[in-house]
């Protein structure tokens, strides 16, 4: 296969929303598995799929400057976690007013078991100085941006996608970051960041910085545009916060939206998701003012991933129903009615209607 077939391939089962640079959200039915598939994984990049020569370079305010290959990473001791990415921009189509940006509806959420080594251990290895604050990941993509919300004129045409991380949270063992470089068990795809990538838990899926090629330990916080431009919450009545760990959500799988279904017992099934802490609480509501009913928790899996929840729902009524899934996490953050709108329309996590029909 040449590299477009490959590209066409690995695109054909996705709901494509833009085609250069390709946005495509997963399919509804990606979201009822306790994984999604590689090919049905969401893909959000904001430039084309970059050349790749396979180095890693470490460097910045370290001891000793490294560069990595795929092989030196397989060399360290493998971690698989298994992690919900979710764009922060999932769900701004529900905004209003509409807010600028990719027109996401509900599915660029996603979850797949990641393989790689732990960032925290790749640091080490280079001995960060004491006065290093962030950790600056940057990918080999680049090119116009034009989308600008904080860059002069003249910085627009070639732009390189760079985001920091705290470096308490860069080099803490419980944070679990990956640089990854096997997805459900195959190498990186080109569309989710080959060679390799940061894989983040708990954060929106903007801090995974996909085709890594330099990691440098820095002395100053960063700004730039996919840091503190885009990627912020622009509040209108409070100061601006940059996009960090997911928002508490909920998401019923089954039975899908708008579909018919016989009277009598329904197995409701759903999944829910938080940044903040594991979910400690869903509910589901029949109506719309009136009672919240608790669902049953599934055992969690894992700390990084999406929890499945059921809900048995006895009706003899026919006709439309509607539904919805509320999510609390062990924080108390619980989903709100109305998306928390912001200018750039990031981090919708509002309670979301279904209906059914019986009959
Ligand atoms: N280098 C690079 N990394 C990136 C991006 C990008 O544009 N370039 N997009 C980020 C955003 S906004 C998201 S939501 C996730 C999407 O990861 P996926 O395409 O594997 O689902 O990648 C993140 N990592
Ligand atoms: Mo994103």
């Amino acid at each position: 296969m040449t590299v477009d077939e490959e590209l066409e391939a690995a695109r054909a089962a996705l709901v494509m929303i833009n085609p250069a640079p390709y946005n495509a959200e997963a399919p509804p039915a990606a979201l009822a598995g306790e994984t999604t598939p590689t090919e049905l994984h969401y893909v959000r990049s904001n430039f084309a799929v970059p050349e790749h020569d396979g180095i890693l370079e470490i460097g910045g305010a370290v001891g000793t400057r490294i560069t990595l290959t795929v092989d030196d990473l397989r060399a360290m001791p493998a971690h698989d976690h298994t992690v919900t990415l979710e764009c922060a921009g999932n769900g701004r189509l529900e905004m209003r007013p509409l807010p600028t940006g990719e027109p996401w509806g509900d599915f660029a959420v996603s979850t797949a078991t990641w393989r790689g080594a732990l960032l925290h251990e790749v640091l080490a290895k280079v001995e960060p100085a004491a006065e290093g604050v962030e950790v600056l990941a940057v990918g080999a993509d680049h090119g116009p941006y034009h989308l600008q919300a904080i860059l002069p004129e003249t910085d627009q045409d070639n732009l390189t996608f760079t985001r920091s991380l705290p470096i308490a949270q860069a080099t803490d063992p419980s944070a679990g970051i990956l640089i990854a470089y096997e997805m459900n068990g195959q190498p990186l795809g080109r569309d989710h960041g080959a060679p390799f990538r940061l894989v983040v838990p708990h954060w929106y899926a903007v801090a995974s910085v996909k085709w890594l090629k330099r990691i440098d330990v820095l002395v100053e916080p960063y700004s730039g545009e996919f840091q503190t431009g885009h990627y912020m919450y622009q509040w209108p009545d409070r100061p601006h916060e940059p996009v960090s760990l997911m928002r508490v959500r909920s998401r019923i799988t089954d039975p899908t939206p708008g579909s018919t279904i016989d009277v009598g017992t329904c197995t409701v099934r759903g999944k829910a998701w938080s940044g903040a802490g594991p979910i400690a609480r869903v509910e589901v509501s029949l109506t719309g003012e009136g009672d919240w009913h608790p669902a049953e928790l599934e055992p969690a899996r894992s700390d990084y991933q999406w929890q499945d929840w059921t809900f048995t729902w006895e009706s003899i009524n026919i006709g439309r129903h509607t539904l919805r899934a509320r999510a609390t996490d062990a924080a108390g953050n619980v989903q709100p009615d109305v998306p928390p709108w912001n200018r750039l329309g990031y981090g919708n996590n509002a309670i979301e209607v279904i209906y059914v029909d019986r009959v």
